[in-house]
């Protein structure tokens, strides 16, 4: 998606225009992927903008930090404030929030802990990630060669920036091999999620997803989905998938920030098909939950004014 100049970032505890939001060639990050990042939606609702799930956000933020011993050196509520104003600033009524915590210009070498600590938050309009066409439709995935990283190699838990050259990796292979998204196996061969998304089955009127143990991030929609589903009385469980275990469901969907709910109708040349009743009633219900009109999950909803 490229970007166009959007109104300020905020950088540091200020927001600064958008051109002049620049790092230094020698910032840490650049160099070794030691960074920790968040992908937020701020949807349109009748009370102008609402950012969802903010704070849980930010607490994974905060998480993924912890893992990588990067000490934030703003409190939570400073960050979810600075998210809140960063979006008020661009005027836009919807827009993805990216924050951002790296490790910036001062010191060379692997070891992070000398590095200063840096953070920023940009916003930008993102519509549907996968397409339009596969957000209808569905869309085609394909079973990556890479496997998904060991959480004793690097840990699927947290949200670091270096952590996405392996989902690159199967990104890049799916997109050059005609397909639209890359589905991840675990060393051990079981399904652990999308490149930039869970990933959840639907088999005689259950949904089952893999569970976080897998290697799946923790997956702040995975949960709304959780929840939607069994609020409409459908069961969900948590299980180990293999590689036939999508090739057979009745139906599968990815869901994630920037993907919302999105339905892939074939995976690896096998057609699970259009997307299914269950899928289009969970996706029916997140959408309306996240412009506010589902007053069950009203509290998933902070408004930026
Ligand atoms: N797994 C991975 C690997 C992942 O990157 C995401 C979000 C998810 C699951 C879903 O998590 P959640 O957003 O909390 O439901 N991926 C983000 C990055 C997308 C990008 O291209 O950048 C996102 O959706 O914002």
């Amino acid at each position: 998606m490229p970007l166009e100049a959007n109104e300020k970032i905020w950088m540091d505890g200020k927001l600064v225009p958008w051109d002049e939001a620049k790092v230094h060639v020698l910032t840490h990050s650049l160099h070794y992927g030691s960074g920790v990042f968040e992908g937020i939606r701020a949807y349109p609702t009748k009370k102008g903008p609402a950012i969802f799930r903010l704070t849980e956000h930010v607490a994974r933020l905060y998480r993924s930090a912890k893992i990588y011993t990067i000490e934030i050196p703003y409190t939570a509520e400073t960050l979810i404030d600075a998210c809140k104003e960063t979006v008020r600033a661009s005027g836009l009524p919807e827009c993805y929030v990216r924050p951002l915590v790296y490790l910036g210009y001062g010191e060379m070498g692997l070891n992070p802990l000398p590095c200063p600590v840096n953070v920023s938050i940009a916003v930008w309009p993102w519509g549907a990630y996968l397409g339009d066409e596969g957000m209808q439709h569905g869309v085609r995935m394909k079973i990556s060669s890479w496997r998904r990283h060991d959480p004793n190699i690097i840990p699927p838990a947290a949200k670091g920036t270096g952590q996405y050259i392996n989902s690159q990796l199967a990104k890049v292979e799916a997109i050059r091999g005609g397909y639209d998204e890359a589905i991840m196996l675990n060393p051990q061969g079981f399904v652990a999620e999308a490149s930039g998304e869970n990933i959840f089955i639907a088999r005689d009127g259950e949904l089952l997803t893999p569970p976080l143990s897998a290697g799946a991030l923790i997956g702040i929609t995975r949960d709304s989905v959780i929840r939607i589903a069994r609020d409409l009385g459908v069961n969900v469980h948590e299980a180990d998938l293999v590689r036939t275990d999508l090739y057979t469901a009745d139906e599968v969907f990815v869901c994630g920030t920037a993907a919302e709910i999105t339905p892939v109708r074939e995976i690896d040349d096998r057609v699970v098909g259009e997307p299914g009743p269950l899928t289009k009633k969970i996706q029916e219900v997140f959408h309306s939950a996240v412009r506010g009109e589902v007053e069950r999950y009203a509290g998933w909803l902070e408004y930026v004014s």
